[in-house]
């Protein structure tokens, strides 16, 4: 299927290029290359497609003295870039055809490429399709995060529980990065404060290097091509120390180099929880002053004006993970530039912005005053001054980055930026009214809204190849990157040949999974039963708790009365709790054992089935959601800042059972009410509810079934070798319930119920999911990120220049 237009280059050219890479590049004889060499090969052939742009695209911002935007992020969750590649250069067919010529298969090659996992969940991945649509847009661009040796942890199941194993992305070469040993920098820890001559010196007890590796960023058509730096760390004075080699101490000579290496060695696995560790302080100072160095090394090498900093430099802080970029500027420009004090800050603020990702508290950074001070002396002493700055402008307030103690990152980020930004509508409400609230009154104009977005390259026209095919067909390939445009199916979706087309699409993505499925983990399902899909990472404000009890109670009705009509249903779960907390992990377990018992009773199984895929990442996102019916989003409202994945499901025509919470508001809004199955109370009443001393027992009490289903827990129908296997799980729902899982269940439990007789009009149905993708295109990202460069960077597109 030819359907979109191809890249210019011939198949014959494309295919010496990949033999020419295989040979030469990586020394094979095409009679003896694995797999791996082919996918090697045939990665440097679409790279070299990139680099032309990637060369005019830095051409033309230099040319123009353009303003760059800088996203300061220390999760990248990247994903297969190859695929990716491919799709926005266009090179789909050559690229096939080239394969099949050299006699391999060109899904195997594809499928060969490591996930490349830097990031956690939402925030990462957020990070890495904002990536994309800057290069789409054409506006200059930098993505800055730390090269992590081992990205998230490989998850794996042992009678069900989660194992943890390292992930290992660059055991093998990663084609995409060039490494640039001349972009180094010096980035020193603890020590002392000086003062000499009136000015400050900072001299560092200890070093590491920040070495820079480029991997270009392609956008759609290979219009433009922007850059994502990431900093590996190595040890200051070399790679070892040649006086305790020669004494014969050589782990004492390496010692130097692992202890500098270990900054960028890992990921920390926790999402929306903060750890506190030393490490990971490091880390943060680490990405972030390498960044700034560098920012300003491109900054003096074009203007010789310091003043016209923020015209040239947009710096977006992805949280507060890189909030020490305010202190960091503020020294560089004041102690080591000479700016006076509250010029400098004054300065930063202009270039910094802030994006808030989160309302949980356990997720907000602070920092214990001695660690900070310990390894940031000059630092902390700037924070304060930056606090005692802030008081003066805006007398009789309190607000400060300094309490207890602590340095806390967030106010801190909020004071040091011109703009912060929630990621949906609710949530940058409930930042004015609850964390934020002060600070708003005090700066009202700082607080503004950017919903998120998803990139529809990957997230349509690259992973469902079926639907995309089926769109551009009716309404031509212009909704690749103006999604908006997808509304042009809308009369098409009651024209009965035109449904069946497009439910087609997803009954062969569904027949794709279950093959898949019986493949890889030998779980056998019929692709006519509804899939329904919660895959995100394991937290209890998301409450797979409360999907999985509904499993159990529908299970224990449908045993009552096998006979009766039931809706078939598969429910499908996948993700990663962080290793540290164990009550998500307890969930997972309970989900594989409730699974075991659910698929091997022959009284229902035909009707419900429960799979808990293991190792959740981009890839297998990419294959689940364009085979999904169903999207669970059904988080406890107030909680859940965004959701991205809500909007992916939409995209792909999957309904969305689900709360109003986050993004999914503004979901509900734009697929319409009729097309969304809401259930559950609203963060105002969240709030009421919890004040309620007893919510959980009254809520069980007036619901027999939810009675029942946390019985069936409690007395190990699902644990019969260890009845007591999940009390901590039955002693938290039946008492404290803080996330109401309880108390939202009734309403769920009937939410589902409509869902199952809603699946049973097939037209219905169809309809409602085409309308679904036909209504998603206001959550593409580069809506969101032409609002953040009109209303926080300032920043213009170049593409067209
Ligand atoms: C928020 F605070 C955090 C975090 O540490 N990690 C993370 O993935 C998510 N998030 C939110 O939980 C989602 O609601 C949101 O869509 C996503 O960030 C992107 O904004």
């Amino acid at each position: 299927m030819n359907m979109v237009s191809r890249n210019t280059i011939t198949t014959d050219d494309f295919r010496a290029a990949i033999l020419r890479h295989l040979t030469y590049e990586l020394g094979k004889d095409a009679s003896h290359a694995a797999v791996e060499d082919w996918r090697m090969a045939l990665s440097f052939a679409v790279r070299d497609q990139i680099v032309d742009s990637w060369f005019a695209a830095t051409r033309k911002t230099y040319d123009a003295g353009a303003k760059r935007v800088y996203y300061l992020s220390m999760e990248f969750l990247i994903g297969r870039l190859l695929k990716d590649g491919i799709i926005n250069l266009r090179l789909l067919d050559q690229a096939r055809e080239a394969m099949q010529a050299l006699g391999q298969d060109f899904d195997t090659v594809l499928a060969d490429e490591p996930d490349a996992a830097l990031g956690n969940g939402g925030l990462g991945r957020l990070a890495a399709c904002f990536l994309e649509s800057l290069s789409t847009l054409g506006c200059p661009a930098y993505g800055y995060g730390i090269r992590y040796e081992h990205g998230l942890f490989r998850q794996s199941f042992v009678d069900g529980r989660q194992m943890e194993a390292p992930e290992t992305w660059l055991l093998q070469r990663h084609p995409w990065e060039f490494e640039r040993p001349e972009s180094r920098y010096r980035i020193g820890f603890g020590g002392e404060v000086s003062t000499k001559a009136g000015k400050t010196i900072w001299t560092p007890a200890d070093s590491v290097d920040a070495e820079a590796y480029d991997t270009p960023v392609i956008g759609w058509q290979g219009r433009w091509a922007n850059t994502l730096r990431l900093w590996s760390a190595v040890a200051s004075d070399g790679p070892f120390d040649l006086d305790s080699f020669n004494r014969g101490d050589f782990a004492g000579a390496a010692r130097p180099e692992a202890l500098a290496r270990t900054i960028s060695r890992v990921l920390y696995p926790d999402d929306t929880t903060e750890q506190g560790k030393e490490l990971r302080l490091k880390q943060e100072y680490f990405l972030t002053s390498a960044a700034l160095k560098d920012i300003l090394r491109r900054f003096d090498s074009e203007h010789d004006d310091i003043g016209k900093l923020p015209g040239k430099v947009a710096i977006q802080l992805n949280d507060t993970h890189p909030a020490i970029a305010g202190p960091e500027l503020v020294r560089i420009l004041h102690d080591e530039r000479g700016l006076p004090f509250e010029e400098a800050m004054k300065m930063a603020q202009a270039c910094l912005s802030y994006t808030n990702h989160t309302l949980l508290p356990e997720a907000l950074e602070s920092w214990p005053e001695g660690l900070f001070g310990k390894l940031l002396p000059r630092h902390l002493q700037i924070v304060d001054r930056i606090d005692d700055a802030h008081a003066k402008a805006n007398p009789s307030r309190t607000l400060s980055a300094r309490s207890d103690h602590q340095v806390k990152m967030g106010e801190l980020s909020f004071i040091m930026a011109h703009k912060v930004n929630g990621v949906s509508a609710l949530h940058t409400e409930l930042m004015k009214t609850t964390v934020f609230s002060e600070f708003h009154r005090l700066h009202p104009d700082r607080i503004i809204n950017q919903t998120n977005g998803v990139t529809p390259r990957r997230w349509l026209l690259s992973c469902n190849p079926r639907l995309s095919g089926l769109i551009t067909d009716t309404i031509g390939e212009g909704w690749v990157d103006d999604l908006e445009q997808l509304k042009g199916i809308e009369p098409h979706i009651s024209d009965a040949g035109w449904l069946e087309r497009y439910a087609a699409a997803k009954r062969d993505n569904k027949a794709d999974l279950a093959n898949w499925m019986a493949k890889t983990t030998g779980v056998k399902v019929d692709p006519a039963m509804m899939f329904d899909v919660q895959i995100k990472r394991l937290h209890e404000y998301k409450r797979q708790h409360l999907n999985i009890l509904e499993a159990i109670a529908h299970w224990q009705e449908i045993k009552a009365n096998p006979s009766a009509d039931w809706t078939p249903r598969l429910k499908i779960f996948a993700g990663k709790a962080a290793p540290g907390y164990f009550f998500a992990k307890d969930i997972i377990r309970l989900i594989n054992d409730v699974a075991k018992v659910l698929n091997a009773d022959t009284d229902t199984r035909d009707v419900l089935q429960v799979a808990f895929l293991p190792n959740y990442n981009v890839t297998l996102a990419e294959r689940l959601i364009p085979a999904a019916d169903l999207s669970e989003q059904i988080s406890t409202a107030g909680k859940e800042a965004s959701g991205t994945g809500n909007m992916k499901f939409a995209l792909n025509g999957a309904l969305t059972v689900g709360t109003l919470d986050g993004a999914n508001v503004e979901i509900r809004d734009h697929v319409g009410a009729d097309n969304f199955f809401l259930f559950g109370m609203t963060a105002d009443k969240v709030e009421e509810r919890r004040l309620i001393p007893d919510h959980a027992a009254q809520a069980i009490a007036a619901d027999p079934r939810l009675g029942a289903a946390l019985k069936a827990i409690r007395d190990g129908v699902f644990s019969p070798d260890e009845p007591g296997r999940y009390h901590n799980i039955t002693d938290n729902l039946t008492g404290p319930d803080y996330f109401l899982v309880a108390s939202d269940f009734t309403d769920y439990y009937r939410a589902q119920r409509e869902v199952d007789a809603a699946f049973k009009d097939k037209t219905h149905w169809m309809t409602m999911a085409a309308l679904n993708t036909a209504r998603s295109g206001w959550f593409s990202s580069d809506r969101t990120i032409t609002d953040y460069m009109s209303q926080i960077w300032d920043a213009k597109s170049l593409r067209d220049s």
